[in-house]
Parts: structure tokens; C-alpha cells; sequence
């Protein structure tokens, strides 16, 4: 059963006593950061802040942020099984004979039950705010004391493509400048950058800069939530994505005031446009990389409108030093797209991005080596698969190595190095929140082939075997070593 929107999912979570609620005051000025941080780092549970300072609107905090959660979010007992569903996709072949075609008409139903659906109305219009309205009316959160302000820090952002008429969705954070005024911090490689530069070379091309429609939902449903931070390729649907993890299309409803689509059941929705052109200082901001990301230009999103849920609940989460919430959106991620990554790169056994890496600075991968160079091949194929392009140091063992445990592929990597043979630079795109790299969004990455060498790759020497005790032995001692009380 599909949850039905964000209310669905906290009973959920309360049920499972995955979930505390806090009755009395707190600040969403830092106050809510530090009972959110040290939570997580704990192993706690979602906090629902019933009375944030300032406000009417409780705030939802940390919902995903444990496997049990994200396991809860995306009703699966192991984000392995949603991996699974998208590998029988994947695999299904055209049917022969009638019997064949019977056999798919299933699955096939259930591809069309993806898709989402117009409906007229929902609860998100509940509240109509067209002319009295004020982003100082909602909780938002300042997370970390240097930050240039209170950000809206979960979001779901809808633009369309002005040459595909396409919808995108991205979770890009929304700092607030004033009661109906904010940024828009979609990196340049993100699809709401993608669609803004579309309109920059059109107004240029005839003289006069256009307007471009945005418009935010907060809180609904978690899959829908989850499907904005995906990595997808830009002509997937973020929508369709998110009907997929619930088997359920979601459903989405006009906005008032501009021409986008939002899903019906969320907490909050701003409408409103951006002058293409005008760009104002963002941030600083507290980061997922554990540091501040500095300030910088981006577009200013001003708003026409707010509708809201009678009695809203605002859904928000905090990044900074790892783990925090967005690791385990992130481990979530990794699992879910593994089938996707062997659909193109079938050698790869596994791959791993320790949370010390915030998903974009390491990722280790094992492979079935076939051939020389195979490894490198690998490393450059993952710089161009979508934001893996990102990957600051990717370290390529042999499948017989854990990815997953991080102890085992240090132990056998450093020994299966050597290095200047073995490692590898390239220079390409790197991440928007990369502090050290020697300009912005460009500098370099370092690719590591930690496997076997072989003689084919000009490695004449003997390559020794790991150490292992013979079976027998180890059966031998298992009886002794009850014996000496061990
Ligand atoms: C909590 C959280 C906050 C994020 N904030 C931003 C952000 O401010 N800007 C950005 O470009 N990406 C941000 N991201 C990453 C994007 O949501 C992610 O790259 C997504 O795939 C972009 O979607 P798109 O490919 O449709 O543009 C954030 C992710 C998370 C989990
Ligand atoms: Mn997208």
C-alpha cells in the first residue's frame, strides 16, 4: 500500500517507533540542527518538532535517515528488492508465441500503473495564498551558525525543458532573502541549471530575457520526496521514477499561478518565476561535505503564490559533517542503481561509496577483470556515466575483494599498488561543493587500478595468493578450540 502522502508516512514511522515527537519549544535557528545532528550520530530516530519558534507548522526531520527508515520510505524489507524489481525490468525480453505474450502482460501493466496522473484537485490547495503571504510563516531552518541564512533544505523543484516542454525534478536548497524572495541553488550540471541556460540563450538570441517558471513542493509522500534527489538521466520523469518505488502513480495537480505541475498531496507549494539573468549571493552554507561551501552567484526565485495543507508539516533535513540524512538517501542510491550501472558496464561485481567520500569523492569498485587495461576502462567509463562523473578517486579491485568493507579493500589495494604505474589522472568536471579542485566545476581525478596485474599488461613477476588456512584445519580447530575454552 502506497503511502499517501507525508502524514501516511509519519504514522508509519511512529508505528514502527522509528520516530519521537518533541512538545515543547526549539529553535529552527541552529537549536534543531544540533538535536538533528547529534540524533542521527546516535542512531536515533525522525524528530517531529511540534513546536518550532516562530511558527504554527511542526518540522519533520531525519525521516530517512537510517536503512530501517529509507527500508520504511520506500516500503521494502531491503533496498536490494527494489534493485531486483529493476533487473526483471531490465531483463525482460520481447515474448515469443502467445503463451509468452500472456506471461508479460503483467509486468506490463504494471509499467503503465508508473505513470502519473492529472487529477483536478488535492490537499496541497487546502490553503490558497495569492496575495497575503510570507516564506517568514514557515519554519524554515538556519542550520549552521555561518550560513548566510535560513534555507529550505529538501525541496522538490519542477522546471520544464523550454525546448521539450519535459519536466525535471531536483531537491536544489532555497535560501531565503526575504518574505517572497529566495535563490535557487541548482549546480551547473543539474537539469534546473540545464533548462535556465536554455532560456539565457534564447532571451540573448532575441534581445529580451525571459521568464522561467519554478515552482517548489515540500513534503508529500516519501518516494516522491526520495525521487528528487535521484541522479536520472535528464528524459526520465523524476514523476514516473517515484510512481515506480510506490507502484502507484502519483498524483499531480496544476499549480495556480504558473505552468507546472505539482504533486497533489504536498505540504507546501511556491509558485513563482525567475528573471533569466539576474543572480544574487548564495550561501555561504554548512555543506555535506562537512565544510562550508562558499558563496556564489545563482538565480533569485521570486514568488507569485503559496498553497499549503490545512495544518502543514515542513519537511526538512540538515547536511554537514557525515554520516548525516543524506548518507543513507545516498546508500539507498548506490543500491538502487547498481543493476543500472551493469546494464552498461556488465564486469562491475559491486560498488561502494564510504560516507567519508559524501558520495562524490570515493567510490570502490570490484570487477570481473577480462582483459588488459580492463580496469581503466572501467574508471573512465564511470567518469561519464551521469553525476558519477563527479567521482574524485575511484579505487577498481578484483571481485574476489568486499567493496563494502573498506578495511579489506585498503588492505588489498595498497599491497596491489604500485604506484606510479597504477595510477591514473584525469582532469574533467568535478562537483559544484569541491573546495580544493583549481577552479570551480573543473579540475582533476585520480583513478587507481588496484587488480591482479597481469603478464599481458607487461607485469612479468610472480603475483603471490592471498593467505589462507586449509578447510580441514579450520574444521579441526573448531572442535579443539571448545575443548581449551576458548
Ligand atoms: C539534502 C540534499 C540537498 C541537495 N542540495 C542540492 C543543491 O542545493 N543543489 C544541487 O544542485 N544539488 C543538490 N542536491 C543534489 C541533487 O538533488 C541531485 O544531484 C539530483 O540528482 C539533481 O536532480 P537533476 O539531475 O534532476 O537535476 C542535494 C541533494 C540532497 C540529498
Ligand atoms: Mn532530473
Amino acid at each position: 500500500m502506497a503511502f499517501k502522502d507525508l502524514r501516511d508516512f509519519i504514522a508509519a514511522l511512529e508505528k514502527a517507533g522509528e520516530l519521537k515527537r518533541i512538545p515543547f519549544e526549539v529553535d529552527p535557528v541552529l537549536e534543531i540542527t544540533e538535536f538533528a545532528d547529534r540524533s542521527v550520530k546516535n542512531g536515533g530516530p525522525a524528530l517531529l518538532f511540534e513546536k518550532p519558534k516562530g511558527s504554527n507548522a511542526p518540522v519533520l526531520i531525519n525521516a530517512f535517515a537510517s536503512d530501517k527508515r529509507m527500508q520504511i520510505a520506500l516500503e521494502v524489507d531491503s533496498i536490494d528488492e527494489i534493485a531486483q524489481r529493476i533487473t526483471g525490468f531490465l531483463q525482460m525480453q520481447p515474448a515469443e508465441g502467445i503463451m509468452g505474450k500472456l506471461k508479460m502482460l503483467p509486468v506490463l501493466a504494471e509499467v503503465g500503473a508508473f505513470f502519473p496522473k492529472t487529477v483536478s484537485s488535492g490537499p496541497c490547495k487546502e490553503v490558497i495564498l495569492r496575495d497575503r503571504f510570507s516564506l517568514a510563516d514557515i519554519p524554515v531552518l538556519q542550520c549552521w551558525p555561518d550560513d548566510g541564512g535560513r534555507y529550505i533544505t529538501l525541496p522538490m523543484v519542477f522546471t520544464k525543458n523550454p525546448e521539450t516542454g519535459k519536466r525535471n525534478c531536483g531537491c536544489y536548497r532555497i535560501q531565503i532573502y526575504d518574505e517572497r524572495t529566495t535563490g535557487m541553488h541548482w549546480q551547473t550540471h543539474k537539469q534546473g541549471a540545464d533548462h535556465y541556460r536554455s532560456l539565457l540563450a534564447q532571451g540573448k538570441a532575441s534581445g529580451q530575457p525571459p521568464r522561467m517558471d519554478a515552482a517548489v513542493a515540500i513534503g508529500a509522500d516519501p518516494a516522491t520526496m526520495y525521487s528528487a534527489i535521484l541522479p536520472l538521466p535528464p528524459m526520465i520523469d523524476e514523476m514516473m521514477i517515484a510512481g515506480f518505488l510506490r507502484s502507484k502513480p502519483v498524483e499531480m495537480v496544476k499549480c495556480e499561478t504558473v505552468d507546472l505541475e505539482v504533486p497533489a498531496n504536498a505540504e507546501y507549494v511556491l509558485e513563482g518565476y525567475l528573471e533569466v539573468g539576474e543572480l544574487r549571493t548564495e550561501g555561504p552554507f554548512g555543506d555535506h561535505t562537512g565544510y562550508y561551501s562558499l558563496a556564489d552567484e545563482y538565480p533569485v526565485f521570486h514568488l507569485t503564490c503559496i498553497t499549503h495543507r490545512k495544518n502543514p508539516i515542513y519537511a526538512t533535513t540538515i547536511v554537514g559533517p557525515p554520516p548525516m540524512e543524506d548518507y543513507y538517501m545516498g546508500k539507498a542510491i548506490e543500491r538502487i542503481f547498481l543493476p543500472l550501472m551493469r546494464m552498461q558496464l556488465p564486469e562491475v561485481r559491486d560498488y561502494y561509496m564510504p560516507p567519508e567520500g559524501i558520495f562524490h569523492n570515493i567510490m570502490l569498485v570490484s570487477i570481473k577483470k577480462a582483459y588488459p587495461g580492463h580496469a581503466r576502462k572501467v574508471m573512465h567509463a564511470i567518469w561519464g556515466l551521469g553525476q558519477a562523473m563527479f567521482t574524485k578517486v575511484i579505487v577498481v579491485v578484483d571481485e574476489d575483494v568486499d567493496v563494502q568493507n573498506v578495511s579489506e579493500v585498503a588492505w588489498k589495494a595498497l599491497n596491489n599498488i604500485d604506484p606510479e604505474r597504477d595510477i591514473e589522472f584525469v582532469h574533467g568536471p568535478v562537483d559544484s561543493l569541491d573546495h580544493a579542485s583549481r577552479l570551480a566545476n573543473y579540475g582533476s581525478k585520480m583513478g587507481i587500478d588496484a587488480t591482479k596485474k597481469w603478464p599481458s599488461e607487461g607485469f612479468t613477476r610472480p603475483w603471490p595468493d592471498v593467505i589462507k588456512m586449509s578447510p580441514d584445519v579450520k574444521k579441526r580447530v573448531d572442535a579443539l578450540w571448545e575443548k581449551a575454552g576458548l
